[in-house]
């Protein structure tokens, strides 16, 4: 089947390339999906990390903190809208995580602030972390830095 190799070909890179750009941890009941930082400014104090966390389990769970050394403090973050559009942003003691719901950190919602940079974020480079659970504990994962999402996190309301 000469005339199918092409295709297939690129059908298997097409998957690799997106197994690469959906990476996920599974420990136990929880599944971190794509942990990703938008690429901030070269020069950008700030950051913001995203992911969404499914709970497969029976037992409900909460983010308590995050831990990434590429930054001098990691916390949780909302973003909240004003009624009169302003954004700003509420510090969270911790991420519910719901036995059988999937909560997601989005643009625009909850969100891992880091602060302080300790190093330029590019993008495709990968930043360890650990995500320290109630129950589950410490689960260690790493963000990608993704294309930057166009939006300066960095000037938000702090
Ligand atoms: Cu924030």
């Amino acid at each position: 089947m000469p005339r199918l190799a092409p295709a297939l070909t690129s059908f298997i890179l097409c998957l690799w390339a997106l197994a690469a750009a959906a990476h996920e941890v599974t420990v136990g009941d929880l599944t971190i999906q794509h942990p990703a930082i938008p690429a901030p400014l070269a020069t950008a104090q700030a950051a913001a990390g995203y992911m969404a966390i499914v709970n497969a389990g029976a037992t409900d769970d909460r983010l308590i903190a995050v831990e990434m050394p590429v930054a001098r403090h990691a916390m949780l973050h909302q973003t909240v809208h004003a009624a009169d559009g302003m954004a700003s942003m509420q510090h969270l003691a911790a991420v519910d995580i719901p036995a059988g719901e999937t909560v997601r950190l989005h643009p625009g919602g909850m969100h891992v602030m880091l602060m302080g940079l300790t190093a330029p974020l590019t993008e495709g480079q990968r930043v360890p972390a650990t995500l320290v659970f109630e129950r589950a504990g410490r689960i260690a994962v790493e963000f990608v830095v993704d294309p930057a999402n166009g939006t300066d996190h960095s000037g938000m309301g702090h």
